[in-house]
């Protein structure tokens, strides 16, 4: 069995992560590829309780090392029970953030060390790293605006602008380190013009995997 893609979207607030990856998903399926659709923090029922307590705004003050430790820990199940063994059964793998939304947050937005985050995700993912990660990138007023119109704001849409700020310079930043995973999409665009360049570099993961869509036909 040929190992499936994993393929992540980042990006700050209300930049359209949820809104592409219904569109990604479809567009992977009339490529016959089979896939799943899943988020972080979440993604099992555990990790989902975690989510739940994290994006809690009336429940106990979180420090930021439990915010960190959390964010790991919801990701050590999700691997196991869920992204792990779609991979293994040749799925692909689309996640709603991963851990480039803990060096984002946790690390610019609430100033962690870099090799503190770097040491949790050598412990948790072993060499497990995205295939593709999608950065939707737009001015952090437009995101906050979007997220706004769309209702009731959680613990971490409560920051400040500059918080924001920082996360997407820090996004940024992992997108210079990681030149090759790490995509950047213009998201203050029409949809359509997002869409387009989703395509533009999803398309070109088909021509690496042998048993997928374009080169050789249906997966299983
Ligand atoms: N977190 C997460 C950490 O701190 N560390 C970590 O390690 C991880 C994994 C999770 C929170 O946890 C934090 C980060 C987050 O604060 P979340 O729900 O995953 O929260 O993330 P949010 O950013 O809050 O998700 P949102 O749903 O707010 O944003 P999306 O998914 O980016 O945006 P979406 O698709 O819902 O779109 C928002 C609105 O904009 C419209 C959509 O129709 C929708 O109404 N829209 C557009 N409008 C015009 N033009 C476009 N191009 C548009 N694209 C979308």
């Amino acid at each position: 069995m040929i190992r499936g893609k994993f393929i992540t979207l980042e990006g700050g607030e209300g930049v359209g992560k949820t809104t592409n990856l219904a569109f990604i998903k479809d567009y992977l399926q009339q490529h016959n590829i089979s896939v799943i659709v899943t988020r972080e923090p979440g993604g099992t029922k555990l990790a989902e309780k975690i989510r739940h307590l994290l994006l809690d705004k009336d429940g106990e003050e979180i420090s930021e090392q439990a915010e960190l430790l959390m964010m790991f820990a919801a990701r050590a199940q999700h691997i196991k029970h869920v992204i792990e063994p779609a991979l293994a059964q040749g799925k692909w793998v689309l996640c709603d953030r991963f851990t480039d939304a803990t060096y984002a947050y946790q690390g610019g937005g609430r100033n962690m060390k870099i090799s503190t985050i770097e040491w949790l995700e050598n412990l948790v993912q072993g060499a497990l790293r995205p295939d593709l990660t999608l950065l939707l990138d737009a001015p952090v007023e437009i995101g906050i605006e979007r997220a706004r119109k769309r209702g009731a704001f959680d613990r971490f849409e409560l920051e400040k602008v500059s918080f924001f700020e920082q996360v997407r310079r820090a996004y940024l930043l992992q997108a210079e380190l990681h030149p090759k995973r790490i995509k950047l999409i213009k998201a203050n665009q029409p949809l359509a013009d997002v869409q387009k360049a989703i395509v533009d570099v999803i398309h070109p993961l088909f021509g690496l995997c042998p048993s997928h869509g374009v080169v050789k036909g249906v997966v299983k």
